[in-house]
């Protein structure tokens, strides 16, 4: 991986994509560079401009065995030496190896080489690992809960849990949870620090019909209560995940029920003596199929209740085109397997955004959110896998819509693509969130992880190129 010469073209993409605003900033950009070169007096400068507005490029070390490297991703902070860091986990799906990488390192980006890897070996890790990857702050030992950062590998063949942390103890801890309903097929971590566990785990093919369980922190799996007639039968429940932490003792689960189109909102509540209930507040359904394959909650507008973004699957035929946003002061304050408060919004792609066409380019397939320009909005990012991109057939690219205090202004939609891209790059097949800009009072921000299976690896952009996310702002997109 590297800023590649390739790479920071793209950016050149993404900032012709801009409104009006970003073409003035690519000028400024470009005269400056002129002036620079025009001298030819300092080739670091030269550097220096090259990366201003980069994409980063993550790929695996020479000899990864399995093409696709990058079509699971995990993103995860936690404090090492009092420093506030993230990393990037990736593998290339069921049975590959895991590489983690040391994504904020507390003062800078850092994707260069791998920091860690794991499960290279037949018979390191239960069958199917790297199936799904998790990430959490701490995992309590049993002595004290020292920092720590963790990451969790399921192996949903023989229902096999690895926590792996970075610390003075350098855990290392196996734990067992259900065998036969591929428990772990997914598996999110619960980004703050909670005491309804650390993270959420699908078990898709449970009894028919699916089932979901959370990780408290330092012990084995728990079963989350769902009431049965939430759980469609066949629904494959589990098959995605979203999480959010309302505060300590509550948990925000969607989880995704595809092969029945619909979409379970669960709240988890701690009750302060270490008992955790789950409760149903909203069974989202849709006449459309594979309906909520793909899941994320974000907080768009500010109100800090956050929306619930919902794609599906980017093969799908009769599919919604395009990604629902459920506004999140219209949950339901009650239990009950029910419409959510109000009507979606629907995000369509817009066509011929950057010469790119919407006709079957997947749009929605993938879904994630984040604030990309420490506004203190989230933003939306969308990927569109099959996308056409300068002739090339399933180049993929993603779609970027920046949040709003007011309603949701998807006209301003901007598009991230790889700036030379190939055939069946698949870009955006899957989508991250990296954290950065973390501890010493700054505002944190979110740089997209986007995944390339087609070309093994995954764009950092760490320009997206929305107000206050553009070359004119901080030093490269990324304050240091
Ligand atoms: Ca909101
Ligand atoms: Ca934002």
């Amino acid at each position: 991986m590297g800023v590649l010469d390739s790479a920071s073209a793209a950016t050149h993409k993404q900032t012709h994509s801009r409104a009006p605003s970003g073409m003035l900033w690519l000028g400024t950009v470009l005269i400056i560079f002129s002036a620079f070169t025009l001298g030819g007096c300092n080739p670091f400068a030269f550097d220096d401009l090259r990366d201003e507005a980069s994409t980063r490029v993550v790929e695996p070390p020479t000899g990864y065995p399995i093409s696709g490297f990058g079509r699971v991703l995990a993103t995860y902070s936690g404090t090492l030496s009092g420093q506030q860091v993230s990393r990037l986990g990736m593998t290339a799906g069921p049975d590959s190896p895991l590489r983690v990488y040391a994504g904020w390192n507390g003062s800078e980006i850092d994707l260069n080489e791998p920091l860690s890897d794991g499960c290279n070996n037949t018979g390191d890790c239960g069958s199917g690992s790297g199936a799904a990857l998790a990430g959490f702050a701490t995992w309590q030992t049993g002595t004290a809960n020292e920092e720590q950062v963790c990451l969790l590998v399921t192996s949903p063949n023989v229902g096999e849990l690895r926590v792996r942390c970075e610390s003075s103890g350098n855990v290392n801890q196996t734990l067992t949870g259900p065998t036969g309903g591929l428990f772990g097929a997914t598996a999110l971590g619960i980004d703050d620090a909670s005491s309804v566990g650390v993270a959420i785990l699908g078990a898709p093919e449970e009894q028919g019909k699916g089932a979901l369980y959370r990780l408290p922190d330092g012990s084995g799996p728990v079963t989350l209560d769902v009431t049965d007639s939430a759980i469609p039968t066949g629904g494959k429940l589990g098959s995605s995940l979203a999480v959010w932490t309302e505060d300590p003792d509550h948990v925000w689960v969607a989880s995704g029920a595809p092969e029945a189109s619909r979409v379970v909102v669960l709240r988890l509540e701690h009750d302060g003596m270490g008992n955790v209930t789950s409760q149903v507040r909203s069974c989202i359904d849709s006449s459309s199929t594979a309906y909520g394959t793909t899941l994320a909650w974000g907080d768009l507008d500010g109100d800090d209740k956050p929306e619930l973004l919902v794609g599906s699957k980017s093969t799908a035929e009769n599919r919604l085109q395009g990604v629902h946003v459920f506004t999140g002061s219209d949950v339901p304050q009650t239990e009950g397997c029910q419409d959510w408060g109000s009507e979606p919004l629907l995000i369509e792609c817009i066509d011929d955004l950057e010469q790119v066409g919407c006709t079957n380019n997947g749009f929605g397939g993938a879904v994630a959110s984040g604030d990309v320009n420490a506004d203190g909005l989230d933003d939306v990012l969308i990927g569109a896998p099959f996308a056409t991109v300068e002739g090339r057939e399933n180049a993929g690219a993603t779609y970027i819509v920046a949040g709003n205090t007011g309603a949701l202004d998807t006209s301003s939609m901007g598009l991230l693509a790889h700036s030379s891209p190939e055939k069946g790059d698949m870009v955006g097949s899957h989508i991250a969130m990296l954290k950065t800009n973390l501890g010493d009072g700054n505002t944190p921000r979110s740089e997209p992880v986007v995944s390339a299976p087609g070309r093994s690896s995954a764009l950092v952009f760490l320009c997206t190129n929305v107000a206050g996310d553009d070359p004119s702002v901080g030093t490269r997109c990324q304050p240091q």
